[in-house]
């Protein structure tokens, strides 16, 4: 209540802040470049509309889907200001190429994007054959020395049904990626959906340090998933994080009284939610995060978390999400919930249907039409970070009219004269 108070207060701010974020290439799905722009051929284009712009693979001339993840740590900013200590994967800058060996701390800043946590999605096709190459850069913001350096990592593909040689657990069979190593993991993805990819080397800690990313398996190159078509889609990547274990981490390799581990941040694609919107590292202020549709739209949400053992209890306001597929299988009858708890290693894919708000609709409680509402997670743990609510897990739908201005309702009429519900 007092959150909805705050947006209520804080709207004309936050309408700044949606407009800045308009004028950014790229910021919506609507402004995905066009063909024409981009000089992209057709395929390309279908590539990039199913991709939401998301940075795509190499494809080789065998028609083999290149990607090169590196992993290294650096520091996250958190809306708080504090900056933490993570691990985890990142790309080449603008690309999944292949930049060769990196090994110095001046290469990873010269050559990659800084650490991502979650790092961006691997987009993959059914069928279509996919080379990921694994280059363990190091450790560069630790002491000389911690126990973390030259440690070890690799990809584990969660959900995907693959042999042992290319699953990611530590010798079994495959060794890990050394430090300044690669390892190329081959596979051809069999079924479409969400999944994701995290490291399985010291599970516990380089999980929590900041090692995963989502893994989205396209059946065609339709707007479409499970046979259901959408308009646009968002992933929202949930995960918690204890700066303290980090930090212990970083300093020394080891993290004491694993049992005791707490998150001090809830976070949403690798950001909390904070009452100053201008934040640019708030959820809302992420295009990616925050998530825009247009009257009348279908919107899929690929929901998917990890963590140590916060369970996330999903809750869009005015909306009901129709569940369409867990763990990326398609369900055989699809069911509504407008709380939705999912655990660590859990996808949900839900559709949510913005409906036409060319109704009359005089229920405040419901489907408000045109305007932000908000997304949280009910179970109130995860809206605390730092001791502050409600620093966590909450975004927003910004919902939009078609009509560049949204129309009043037109006065009730009874027995023809004007009518007042609530005068009666
Ligand atoms: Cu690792």
């Amino acid at each position: 209540m007092k959150l909805l108070k705050l947006i209520s207060r804080a709207m004309p701010v936050l309408f700044m802040g949606v407009a800045t974020y308009i004028a950014v290439p790229n910021a919506f799905g609507e402004e995905v470049k066009h063909a024409g722009e981009w000089n992209l051929s057709e395929e390309e284009q279908d590539l990039v509309n199913v991709t939401n712009g998301d940075v795509l693979g190499e494809r080789g001339k065998d028609g083999t889907w290149e990607f090169h993840l590196y992993t290294t740590d650096g520091y996250i900013e958190m809306t708080n200001g504090e900056l933490v200590w993570v691990m985890g994967y990142t790309h080449a800058k603008g690309s999944f190429k292949d930049v060769g060996e990196v090994k110095t701390k001046e290469e990873v800043e010269q050559l990659l994007e800084p650490v991502k946590v979650p790092c961006d999605p691997l987009h993959l096709f059914v069928g279509e054959k996919v080379r990921i190459t694994l280059h363990n850069t190091g450790i560069h913001c630790a002491d000389e020395h911690s126990g973390i350096n030259h440690v070890a990592h690799t990809i584990h593909f969660h959900g995907l049904d693959l042999t042992p040689s290319i699953d990611g657990v530590p010798s079994l069979p495959v060794d890990p990626v050394l430090e300044h190593k690669t390892f190329t993991y081959e596979l051809i993805p069999q079924y479409e959906g969400s999944f994701m990819g995290h490291c399985h080397v010291d599970s516990f800690n380089h999980i929590l340090a900041g090692m995963y990313f989502p893994i989205i398996i396209h059946q065609d190159r339709t707007k479409a998933a499970y046979g259901y078509k959408y308009d646009r889609d968002y992933t929202l990547f949930f995960s918690e994080m204890s700066s303290m274990a980090n930090e212990q981490l970083q300093e020394s390799g080891v993290v004491h009284g694993l049992q005791d581990w707490k998150a001090d941040y809830f976070l949403i694609n690798g950001r909390t939610f904070t009452d100053n919107l201008y934040h640019p590292r708030s959820v809302i202020n992420d295009p990616r995060s925050r998530i825009v549709a247009y009257e009348d739209e279908t919107v899929l949400l690929r929901l998917m978390a990890i963590g140590a053992d916060h369970v996330f209890a999903l809750h869009p306001h005015g909306y009901h999400m129709e569940v369409v597929a867990l763990d990326g299988r398609k369900l055989k009858s699809s069911y509504e919930k407008d709380t939705l708890c999912i655990a660590s290693g859990e996808r949900i894919d839900v559709l949510v249907k913005i409906p036409r708000f060319a109704s009359q609709r005089k229920c405040l409680s419901c489907n408000l039409g045109a305007g932000i509402t908000i997304m949280h997670d009910h179970n109130l743990r995860g809206m605390v970070s730092t001791g502050k609510y409600p620093m966590g897990a909450l975004t927003i739908f910004d919902v939009r009219s078609r009509a560049k201005v949204a129309k009043p309702d037109a006065p009730l009429v009874k027995e023809g004269k004007p009518y007042n519900p609530l005068e009666h």
